[in-house]
């Protein structure tokens, strides 16, 4: 078959999609997005007629694929890495229940947070859980581990993870493509009690999942994933994980490295391989993205053996990306350091798009506030973060989806009254409503706002769960009728939502305010298409 063009993450996507795949539930998150988006698009995705409408949050989409794979049939799920912590209570649980039908969890992995609030490594879930992890070092990779990902899954009866950080994900190369393999029939699982987690049943299940172990190890040496590379020079060996793998041979002509090469892209570590790659050479430099995870690993406790070189001793950096000068460095090679910045370009903060709502009902919220002092503002996660930054400054708290709320009812409960909540209509349903039913049953002096544009802006206008629902939402929570106030936040409306948000934050109950209006960006996106539509008609009915 030819090659296509895919990023990263469209190549995990096409991969999928041959593999059989019958559903993929994700919510948006970078850098996983595009995952999801393009078997959204894609026009044999819908001819299969695979499942992808976006999930309400990663617990959901999480549980929903637990679903699928109980029904017998191949489901994949995706999210950026802070979602796999909201996911994680059905994900830990999965590895217990085991799968029916294929079952493969991508969690995309931010290092140097380039739009994130950690840098955490998915790879320590998926130990966590003691299922295997796959990890590319290129977009071809990351097609064959999804296509393998999902049979092995069906093959060891447990879900396998695919862990991606954003370089692969975001960048482009040739991909083959393989076989595409029929969807799996409806099937129920032939042990009938295999996904009920009763304490008798999950303890033999679990002692399922721990005999699996070895045989886990065993597959990660044939599958080809983990390869041991000799090299002549035996004065150090070098573990290379995933991605770094790519870093590591752009800093050799041809690829070809003088040195013992443990290339790891399946986990659990094949401790064979590094045994081996030990008793061969005098000291290990371990290159991996992320944590120290494995370097750790063959440091342990004492740390008495051979020299054993990475993040943990100044080899490499310990936070960050890494990159191939980075490596260059720990290899002692020279590094290309390229051209400096020429004076003239300046940084460019992120800031909100001209005419975005968020301005206008922050404005308001800035004079609605003046009284009252500054430190009473918890925000969330969402293109409204923003403001925390020059010109408005508004907000005071960012620490994870739908923490606005539930953090508002923590400082009122501590006597910071008026506290102000301001979270986004995705965010909202995403993990906020919870959080409002506890503000509702503990009577706190809050008010919430619900700044609803009609979309998921941050990660690139996905449609929004909350669409035409919040009113009665938060009506069902039990906030009173009469302080959930709806609002237009525009300029020359400001004097009327001032006044609007000065009675809601004055009064000593719950009250929602919800300024709506649509995304600029979501708005333009939609006006060109209805032009299209309408240029299109035009020309049908002038033929
Ligand atoms: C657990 C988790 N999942 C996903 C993300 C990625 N993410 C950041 S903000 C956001 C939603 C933003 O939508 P909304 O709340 O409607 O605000 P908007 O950006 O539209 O203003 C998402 C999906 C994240 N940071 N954390
Ligand atoms: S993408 Fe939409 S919500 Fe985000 S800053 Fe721009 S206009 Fe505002």
């Amino acid at each position: 078959m030819s090659k296509i063009l895919l990023l990263g993450d469209e190549a995990i996507a096409q991969g999928a999609i041959d593999a059989g795949l019958s559903g993929v539930f994700a919510y948006p998150g970078t850098p996983s997005t595009e995952i999801t988006e393009y078997i959204q698009a894609s026009k044999e995705a819908k001819e299969l007629g695979i499942k992808s409408e976006w999930s309400t949050n990663e617990k959901t989409a999480m549980e929903t694929g637990i679903g699928m794979s109980y029904a017998g049939k191949k489901a994949m799920v995706c999210m950026k890495h802070v979602g796999l912590n909201v996911a994680a209570d059905a994900f830990m649980n999965s590895a217990i229940t085991g799968t029916n039908g294929g079952l493969l969890v991508v969690s995309a992995d931010d290092p140097s947070m380039h739009s994130s609030q950690n840098e955490q490594d998915s790879r320590f879930y998926g130990k966590f859980a003691m299922i295997p992890v796959l990890e590319p070092s290129n977009q071809q990779e990351a097609y064959d581990m999804t296509y393998y990902g999902i049979q092995y899954s069906e093959k060891a009866g447990t879900p396998v993870m695919l862990r991606v950080t954003t370089r692969l994900a975001h960048s482009r190369s040739g991909v083959e493509r393989k076989k595409q393999l029929p969807q799996n029939k409806l099937h129920l699982p032939s042990d009938a009690k295999q996904f009920i987690l009763l304490p008798s049943i999950a303890r033999k299940q679990y002692s399922g999942l721990l005999g699996k172990q070895a045989g886990f190890e065993t597959e990660g040496e044939k599958s080809g994933f983990n390869q041991y590379i000799d090299g002549e020079d035996k004065s150090l060996g070098i573990i290379a994980c995933g991605l770094a793998y790519n870093y590591l041979i752009e800093n050799y002509a041809g690829g070809k490295v003088p040195y013992p090469v443990l290339k790891i892209g399946q986990y659990p570590v094949p401790s064979k391989m590094v045994n081996k790659l030990y008793e061969d050479v005098d000291e290990i430099l371990v290159l991996e993205e992320g944590a120290p995870i494995v370097e750790e690993m063959l440091r342990g406790l004492l740390n008495k053996g051979k020299k054993i070189r990475g993040r943990l001793d100044d080899s490499l950096p310990r936070a960050g990306e890494l990159n191939p000068n980075l490596v260059a460095k720990s290899l002692g090679l020279p590094v290309e350091e390229g051209f400096e910045t020429p004076s003239v370009i300046k940084g460019r903060p992120p800031v909100l798009c001209d005419g975005c709502p968020h301005i206008d009902s922050f404005e308001a919220l800035n004079d609605a506030l003046k009284k009252y002092g500054k430190g009473r503002v918890f925000s969330d996660i969402g293109c409204y973060t923003l403001s925390a930054l020059k010109p408005l400054e508004s907000i005071d708290t960012c620490v994870d989806m739908g923490a606005s709320i539930t953090m508002a009812v923590g400082a009122a409960e501590s006597g910071l009254t008026p506290s102000v909540a301001v979270i986004g209509d995705s965010t909202f349903t995403h993990s906020g409503m919870t959080g409002l039913l506890d503000a509702v049953i503990k009577k706190a002096p809050i008010t919430v706002f619900i700044l609803d544009n009609a979309t998921v802006g941050m990660t690139g206008g996905q449609n929004s769960a909350a669409l035409g629902r919040i009113e009665d939402i938060c009506k069902g929570l039990g906030v009173e009728e009469e302080h959930i106030r709806v609002v237009k936040p525009l300029r020359r409306l400001h004097d009327e939502n001032l006044k609007i948000y000065e009675e809601e934050i004055a009064y000593e109950g719950v009250s929602v305010i919800i300024p709506r209006r649509e995304c600029v960006q979501t708005l333009a996106r939609r006006m060109k298409i209805k032009a299209a539509e309408r240029r299109k008609q035009k020309e049908a009915q002038a033929n």
